[in-house]
């Protein structure tokens, strides 16, 4: 594609991946959720193009572009286009000083790891068109937009958690959300001596999205029972075990299963919180741990390599916690590990599950990073 010789960026914006601490599935439930985003991130370099409609996008990475016309957005064949098309589709609705413009994007981010590289980009582009073209859009309407770009052009009913962590994050900071209210806390974070690893089993198992959605209509159906009883259950953030008890034998074991998985994660959120602003690691670890076994016993969204990788962490006593990170199905498996042992650590685990399922895993800290942000401006 022509454009991208010679390229000279007007505006790069630099849109980060998150790791989600604890709180998996909760986002669509409207309870808690502690993410932060991370230093991988998505790079966008933007130009206007002094055309009045005419835009050209292209990936570094896949090596592969392609054109559009504002007047005439829809959906593509494409899979990765909606993400952007959708985010287009949506700032449309909203403003009509958008124009022709031209963008780069060069991600640095593992696709299908449970980082968000979706919400990412995204808001990435969400973000930076705001800015090229002033279209004074509030940052919490680019989380809002991404999120229903994601459910209208993508198919998935994502919450919010993801683009909410990539724009709104602070460095060294967590984010402590409730998604029903939107209301947010950051919290200062430090875990010395210990580390956040990340270790990517290099798997997304492609049930990822059809079992997402079904997850949350299990969960809707878990809300209609409650309602027989309880009125005032509008979702299961307003669930609490004793209700569940007292509900269990309308429910069928699976729907039972996952009204407890997300009743107790949303108490694990709160409880991390708090552990985390005392210092109480061993907690900490130990509340990972729990959320692994939910994650994949009752919620069933986890896999062989996740799970393996948890269990083998157990044996280490420089580990606190583990557990599968994002969506599910694969991806990333955040552990906390003592910083002496990180890489004797990786050595082992790397060895063993190589063995095991013939893999060379990916290891990587993450440190809590800032959102969404300008990296350069003409
Ligand atoms: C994916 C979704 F996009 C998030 O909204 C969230 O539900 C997460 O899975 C699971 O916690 O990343």
């Amino acid at each position: 594609m022509l454009f991208i010789e010679n390229f000279t960026p007007e505006l790069i914006v630099e849109s980060p991946g998150r790791i989600n601490l604890i709180g998996e599935h909760t986002d669509y439930n409207l309870g808690y959720v502690l993410p932060t985003a991370i230093e991988k991130r998505i790079t966008f370099k933007f130009r206007k193009n002094n055309s009045s409609t005419q835009c050209n996008l292209y990936s570094l990475g896949y090596n592969v572009g392609f054109k559009l016309d504002l007047n005439t957005i829809s959906r593509s064949e494409v899979e990765w286009e909606n993400y952007l098309l959708g985010v287009l589709n949506e700032l449309l609705k909203r403003t009509d000083k958008l124009r022709g413009f031209d963008c780069i994007i060069e991600s640095k981010l593992p696709i299908g790891s449970g980082l968000s590289s979706s919400a990412a980009l995204e808001c990435g582009l969400a973000f930076g068109l705001n800015k090229l073209f002033d279209l004074g859009i509030s940052n919490m309407d680019i989380v809002q937009l991404s999120q229903t770009a994601e459910h209208t052009y993508v198919g998935t009913q994502c919450g919010i958690m993801d683009q909410f962590a990539s724009v709104m994050s602070q460095k060294g900071h967590v984010l402590l959300l409730d998604c029903k209210t939107l209301k947010h806390t950051q919290i200062p974070i430090s875990i010395a001596p210990y580390k956040m690893i990340m270790l990517n089993t290099k798997v997304s198992h492609n049930l990822a999205s059809s079992e997402y959605n079904t997850r949350k209509k299990e969960c809707e159906d878990g809300v209609r029972i409650f309602q027989k009883k309880y009125p005032e259950v509008m979702s299961l953030r307003d669930a609490t075990l004793s209700m569940l008890e007292a509900s269990a034998t309308e429910m069928s074991k699976t729907i039972y299963n996952r009204c407890l998985f997300i009743i107790s994660e949303n108490e694990r959120v709160l409880a991390t919180a708090k552990a985390l602003q005392e210092n109480n690691l061993e907690l900490f670890g130990k509340l990972l741990y729990e959320a692994h076994q939910g994650i994949s016993e009752l919620y069933e969204v986890s896999c062989p390599e996740s799970d393996f990788m948890v269990d083998f962490s157990k044996q280490y006593d420089s580990v606190l916690g583990a557990r599968q990170v994002g969506g599910g199905f694969g991806g990333c498996v955040l552990h906390i590990v003592h910083e002496d042992d990180v890489d004797h650590y990786i050595t082992e685990v790397t060895k063993a599950y190589k063995s095991r399922f013939n893999i060379a895993l990916d290891a990587f800290e993450v440190r809590p990073s800032s959102g969404t942000y300008i990296s350069f401006e003409e």
